[in-house]
């Protein structure tokens, strides 16, 4: 498969990557591609295909010809009905007109692009209906392209290009009430492309009778390609894919920092542990936030506090009016309830017990401090992160949270997974293990909308199966009765059949339950952040390899390559 085709050599490369690293901080020494692939040219409309205006058909110049088609493709969608939309489309649509045109269409509620979108319906509608030949010739033309295009060699490794294609032109969506709706697109023209890639390689050709824009040699960057979009007039790139080298191997670093950390992570304890006895009040307070950020996995707090419309905080950036303290409440002493609004604005509640000291600590750091005042007098993010370097080359609070996380993770899969458990109730263990950690990092989500109503869809799937499953059993019951009559071969082979109907119908059954609770339980729980960003992959390849369940459970296409590095070097060194 392609993916697979993608993993082959990925070892050796980030083995080699170490002395390929360059001092001089540029990101590469040779950089050859082919440019990127441009959306396919106009084809103008068959002629019993009519535009009218004011009941009249009227033939449209070509480029006048292809932005109304724009606007027939959306003309079901509720865009068009929208009067920003409706207004700026035909502001753009005018400039593409001939002189007469423009004095001809003055009225956009005048135009009748009915046959035209009936035509594109038509066209989707036979492209479903293609046959499996002309489908195979299709993927056969992108895999072509995809071979042609979609690498790049850098340095001495062949790279998978990520985005080769140009946007098609069309009109501009935007989200929400975008002020720019409908607006025009542009098609991307050579005459508008930077290509970027080092001075001795081959450099890709322009299609013919056109020029780059430019062609320059910046090892600084690892873009291969840019132009800039007209409508919010931003910078747009070709670059590689995610499980390119230069994309992996900075992943890889970072999970190699949390490894690092669970080496010293004991020398630090032990030292902050210290430090809560300090005569220097800074160094108090460091030694406590430390702590939060280890046990808590708080986020150190922004570096550029001021300019931050929304009031969010981090553990350096804390104030009076978000810790409470208890001596003792609901049997438990020293509690900290700590209620704050977190990274985008979404709240942190959490009510702990924590050590004597840290909380004497803490009464000491509230005294004679308004609730606005700052929790941690002496201490800003900087402050803090320096102190971190000097513990462990590296060190930030964020790989507090991904060692935190890796062994959260490592841990709940050894507890949860039980070895005779079916592949889908394994499933459901490992997504409970990533929850764990969700929990932990405080990713959170409101429950989707659809919520209720796909939960109601596979209430009545289990209730059909049910009904199904005893169905089946009354049948595999008579038939045993049968058989216990007759005695005959033809009444066993009948029993047999029935026997596995049953079985299959059990399993189906118990999918569709492991499904249902898995789906409740991940309600108001996001599991994509901490999967993407704070768990070492090598842990769930790990365990899938141990537990004989395909990577494809665990990871989707977009987050197999991305972690295309784990894939092919999972360590057998875990234990679960
Ligand atoms: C648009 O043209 C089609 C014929 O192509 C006609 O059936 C339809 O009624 C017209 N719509 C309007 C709003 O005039
Ligand atoms: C990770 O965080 C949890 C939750 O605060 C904490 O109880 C645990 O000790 C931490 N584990 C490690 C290994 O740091
Ligand atoms: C943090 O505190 C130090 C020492 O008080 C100060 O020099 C530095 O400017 C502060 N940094 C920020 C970002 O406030
Ligand atoms: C894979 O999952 C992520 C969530 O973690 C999602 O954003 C992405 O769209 C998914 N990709 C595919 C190809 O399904
Ligand atoms: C030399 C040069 O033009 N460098 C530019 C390359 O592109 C980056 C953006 O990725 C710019 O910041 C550089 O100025």
């Amino acid at each position: 498969t392609d993916t697979q085709q993608l993993l082959r050599g990925r070892r050796c490369i980030l083995l080699l990557s170490w002395e390929e690293r360059y001092t001089d901080g540029s990101k590469w020494r040779f950089l050859e591609h082919k440019g990127p692939v441009f959306a396919p040219p106009y084809e103008p409309l068959p002629d019993k295909v009519k535009f009218y205006y004011d009941g009249k058909a009227m033939k449209l110049s070509a480029p006048a010809e292809e932005v109304a088609t724009f606007f027939a493709k959306m003309l079901e969608h509720e865009y068009t009905t929208k009067d920003i939309f409706r207004k700026n489309f035909f502001k753009d649509w005018r400039k593409e007109m001939t002189s007469e045109e423009k004095s001809k269409i003055t009225d956009l509620n005048k135009c009748n692009f009915s046959e035209m979108s009936e035509y594109f319906k038509a066209q989707s509608e036979a492209r479903k209906q293609m046959s499996k030949e002309e489908k195979l010739k299709i993927k056969e033309e992108n895999e072509k392209t995809l071979q042609e295009y979609g690498f790049c060699i850098m340095d001495n490794h062949k790279e998978r290009i990520g985005n080769f294609r140009i946007e098609p032109p069309g009109l501009f969506r935007g989200r929400g009430d975008h002020p720019k709706m409908g607006m025009l697109k542009r098609r991307i023209r050579p005459e508008d492309i930077i290509i970027n890639c080092s001075k001795d390689s081959k450099h890709p050709k322009p299609p013919p009778g056109s020029k780059w824009k430019e062609v320059r040699h910046d090892n600084k960057v690892t873009w291969l390609v840019s132009w800039t979009e007209n409508i919010q007039g931003s910078i747009k790139y070709i670059m590689l894919n995610p499980s390119s080298r230069i994309k992996g191997e900075k992943d890889w670093q970072k999970y190699e920092t949390a490894r690092r950390l669970k080496k010293c992570v004991d020398r630090i304890r032990s030292q902050y542990r210290d430090d809560w006895k300090s005569k220097e009040m800074r160094i108090r307070q460091r030694a406590v936030a430390l702590y939060f950020i280890d046990k808590l996995a708080l986020r150190a707090g922004n570096e550029k506090e001021e300019g931050e419309t929304a009031d969010t905080v981090g553990c350096c950036s804390l104030r009076v009016e978000h810790i409470k303290l208890y001596p003792k409440i609901d049997e438990q002493e020293y509690v900290v309830e700590f209620d704050f609004l977190g990274k985008d604005s979404i709240r942190y509640y959490n009510k702990i017990p924590v050590e004597k000291r840290v909380f004497k600590n803490l009464q000491l750091f509230l005294e004679n401090k308004q609730p606005e005042d700052d929790l941690f007098d002496r201490l800003n993010t900087s402050i803090l992160n320096k102190h971190l370097q000097e513990l462990m080359d590296g060190l930030t609070a964020k790989v507090f949270r991904t060692y935190n996380a890796s062994i959260t993770l490592q841990q709940q899969l050894k507890e949860l997974t039980c070895p005779d458990d079916s592949i889908p109730a394994k499933i459901l263990s490992y997504n409970r293990a990533n929850r764990a950690v969700a929990i932990l990092c405080n990713h959170q989500r409101a429950p989707p909308k659809t919520f209720e109503k796909s939960m109601q869809t596979l209430q009545t799937k289990i209730d059909e199966k049910q009904n199904q499953l005893s169905t089946a059993r009354k049948q595999l019951k008579s038939a045993k009765a049968d058989h216990k009559a007759s005695h005959d071969d033809k009444s066993k082979k009948a029993v047999e059949v029935k026997r596995k109907a049953v079985q299959r119908i059990e399993e189906q059954l118990m999918k569709l339950q492991v499904q249902a609770t898995d789906r409740e339980e991940n309600k108001q729980i996001a599991l994509g952040t901490s999967k993407l960003n704070y768990l070492d992959p090598r842990i769930s390849v790990a365990w899938c390899k141990k537990w004989d369940v395909s990577i494809e459970k665990i990871y989707n296409k977009t987050q197999r390559e991305k972690f295309a590095w784990a894939i092919d070097m999972a360590e057998e060194d875990y234990e679960f």
